[in-house]
């Protein structure tokens, strides 16, 4: 267990209502005794304007909303502590990188891109992956993503490509969906964006858990030593329990049964005590091997792949607390991709560029003015001292004659020293809008993506294409989406023609490069934190099911008992009736009922979806029968009989039978 309580916990104390001393007042701090009734002229008579209470009220909740985030505007926060593994002083002076006995706080912010605040978590979509890092010297934000690339290579194409990815402007449809014309007509006319759309149509844009997601820095970046020598970084946050995703068909029903899936996740493993882990690896490049690859370092559609340059571990972050106010943390929390320290400083990768400018400028709007580095959320540890003044909500008293440097009267010098240092990049060119020729290449690390999938991966990326292409209505934007699959790999490009029967376009001749890191197979398993639901009813042998949920909760699994009805089955307490859950929201199943559950065609319907989506399932006692009712193959990940809870729980951590002949399944 860690110590929850941090240097970023004591500081956001001050700013803490207690809800013991709550006692009710207006803004002015006037006591209110009566907030039920308006003051009006009679009983039956019109609501006075000298009423302050009334007015203020109001007021203030028509005021309430700001606008969301343009991206990224629904995401779910949590607090961390970031403690790394073994010093990087040879190549960064940034003290959290340097010293292992700091336990440096963090704010992280997970979110999905498209959709609205209010939109489904379980959308294929990219997810954000903000770090805040509370370090000594300021604040340092990694900005990333689940993927380790993006749609465009310049950030002036930023509004074309987000405008064309949300809702369409004539009618507001689709919410929180890339399926649809205008996404594609973008990707059709702009090639750059295909190796990052292999991602979005991959398993890896539907993640089961936040928990359970890699991120990326994307960009290069630059560690500075002492000496001013840099190194380019590249950042991944690898999750300790591995990555996983869920299945498509299943993302459609969780975001009926529980839009909330991923943001609920994170806020009850965080509860249980369950805290996620992410390590954070570098990838790191010497300056004198910029030039060593096949693409450019610059360009971020690009990675580089782990086998030319292996991932080193540095330190892990564990997520230990829930914000206590989603608007005040995670609404107002403002991430910056220019928020850097001492030691670590930029690339000129364009993209970077542009969101160095973006932030900042979205944040005045979003926030209401200069002064939101003041909100508690946003505040570095360190004391902020400078000669920027007043604003809009400015809650700093400045109690200086002077604000402007140099001056005589009052101090107000740099800081010696220790202040932030630019990397002396010699920089020499001629002004011109042009990109460089070393980004020219569009195809061929999508190729190496297709390459590295398992066969399931691969059938999930073609059925991604077909439901997102089967709902484009312009036969020019399909054809010309197939038209460059055809330089991606002939394969992934017949099965997508065909399936839209459209002719097979020209196929390139490809290389067949894989990197087996892109595969999600291979993960660490475990069955820790998987949530397994046990169909019982009144014929139940409790002896076996404790028996058997005793073990699994030993190896941190979260077991509910769904029945007919609430209250209590066999001595065992129900969570769940059966007609209020459903199988999409579990990893796994538990058949512990034949008797009782076989004639209902609800919790066959439950075992058989479960089934279709992968999932391990058990039987214990007559719950055999019940499989049986839902004419359920003996395939893989079906377990019963003796050992069980050992077999069982291999089962659930191996995540998903994607082997299985679903179709052998009676709907
Ligand atoms: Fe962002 N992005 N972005 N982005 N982005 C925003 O900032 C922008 C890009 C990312 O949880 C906005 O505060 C531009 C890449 C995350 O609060 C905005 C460009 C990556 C978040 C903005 C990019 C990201 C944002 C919207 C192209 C992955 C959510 C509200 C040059 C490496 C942070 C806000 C949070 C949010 C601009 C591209 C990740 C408008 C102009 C590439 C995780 O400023």
């Amino acid at each position: 267990m860690y110590e929850k309580r941090d240097a970023k916990d004591r500081q956001l104390d001050a700013y803490r209502v207690p809800l013991d001393e709550f006692r009710m007042t207006t803004d002015q701090g006037i006591g209110v005794d009566h907030t039920d009734d308006s003051l009006r002229a009679g009983e039956r008579g019109p609501t006075l304007m000298e009423d302050f209470h009334f007015r203020e009220k109001l007021t203030r909740f028509d005021h309430e909303r700001i606008p969301e985030r343009v991206v990224h505007a629904r995401g779910a926060g949590a607090y961390g502590i970031f403690q790394l593994y073994e010093s990087l002083g040879d190549l960064t002076t940034a003290t959290f990188l340097n010293d292992t006995s700091l336990r440096t706080p963090t704010f992280v912010r997970f979110s999905t891109v498209a959709g609205s605040r209010g939109s489904a978590d379980t959308v294929r979509d990219v997810r954000g992956f903000a770090t805040k890092f509370y370090t000594p010297h300021g604040n340092f934000d990694i900005v990333g993503n689940n993927f380790p690339v993006f749609f465009i290579q310049d950030g002036i194409k930023f509004p074309d490509f987000v405008h064309a990815v949300k809702p369409e402007p004539h009618n507001e449809i689709p919410q929180a969906q890339s399926a649809h014309d205008t996404f594609w007509d973008f990707v059709q006319l702009q090639p750059e964006s295909l190796h990052m759309v292999m991602w979005l149509m991959s398993d890896r844009a539907i993640p089961r858990s936040f928990r359970m997601m890699q991120g990326f820095g994307v960009h290069t970046f630059r560690l500075v030593n002492a000496l001013g020598q840099a190194t380019f970084v590249k950042w991944h946050w690898r999750p300790v329990l591995g990555t996983y995703s869920l299945v498509w068909d299943e993302v459609l029903r969780i975001q009926g049964n529980d839009p909330d899936f991923n943001r609920r996740d994170l806020w009850e493993a965080i509860e249980r005590g369950a805290y996620p882990e992410y390590e954070l690896c570098v990838q790191l490049v010497p300056e004198s091997r910029e030039y060593d690859f096949d693409f450019d370092l610059l360009d971020p559609t690009k990675i580089i792949p782990e086998e030319q340059v292996a991932l080193r571990p540095i330190g892990k972050m564990t997520l230990n607390r829930n914000p206590q106010n989603f608007f005040a943390e995670t609404e107002q929390v403002a991430f910056h991709t220019a928020n850097i320290v001492p030691g670590i400083d930029f690339s000129n990768d364009p993209l970077l560029q542009a969101r160095n400018f973006s932030y900042l400028d979205t944040q005045l709007l979003r926030l209401g003015g200069p002064n939101f580095p003041q909100i508690p959320i946003n505040r570095p540890l360190n004391d902020v001292h400078n000669d920027q003044r007043d604003g809009f909500h400015q809650h700093m008293i400045h109690g200086s004659r002077t604000s402007y440097a140099p001056n005589s009267l009052s101090g107000g010098f740099p800081a010696a020293g220790n202040g932030y240092r630019h990397y002396q990049e010699r920089v020499d060119g001629v002004k011109i809008r042009k990109r460089s020729p070393s980004f020219d290449d569009h195809y061929s690390q999508a190729t190496l993506f297709w390459n590295s999938m398992a066969g399931w991966e691969k059938q999930h990326i073609v059925a991604a294409f077909l439901f997102e292409l089967g709902h484009v209505e312009h036969q020019h934007i399909k054809g010309g989406v197939v038209r460059h699959l055809g330089q991606i790999h002939p394969d992934l490009a017949s099965q997508v023609a065909a399936g839209l029967g459209l002719p097979q376009p020209p196929m390139a001749q490809v290389h067949s490069n894989a990197s087996p890191a892109l595969s999600m197979t291979g993960q660490p398993q475990s069955v820790a934190t998987r949530k397994i639901a046990i169909l019982m009813a009144d014929g139940t042998d409790a002896g076996e099911v404790t028996a058997l949920r005793e073990s699994l909760e030993g190896k941190g699994a979260i077991c509910e008992v769904i029945a007919p009805a609430e209250g209590s089955v066999a001595g065992i307490p129900v969570d769940r009736q059966l007609s209020a859950a459903n199988s999409v929201l579990y990893d796994a199943v538990v058949a512990a009922d034949g008797a009782a559950l076989a004639p209902l065609g609800r919790a066959q319907f439950f075992v058989k979806e479960a089934f279709k989506h992968g999932k391990a399932i058990g039987a214990v006692g007559s719950g055999r029968e019940l499989l049986e009712a839902a004419r359920l193959p003996n395939d893989v990940g079906v377990v019963m009989g003796d050992g069980i809870a050992e077999k069982f729980a291999t089962a659930v951590a191996g995540h998903r039978f994607y082997e299985r002949d679903v179709a052998a399944v009676p709907a």
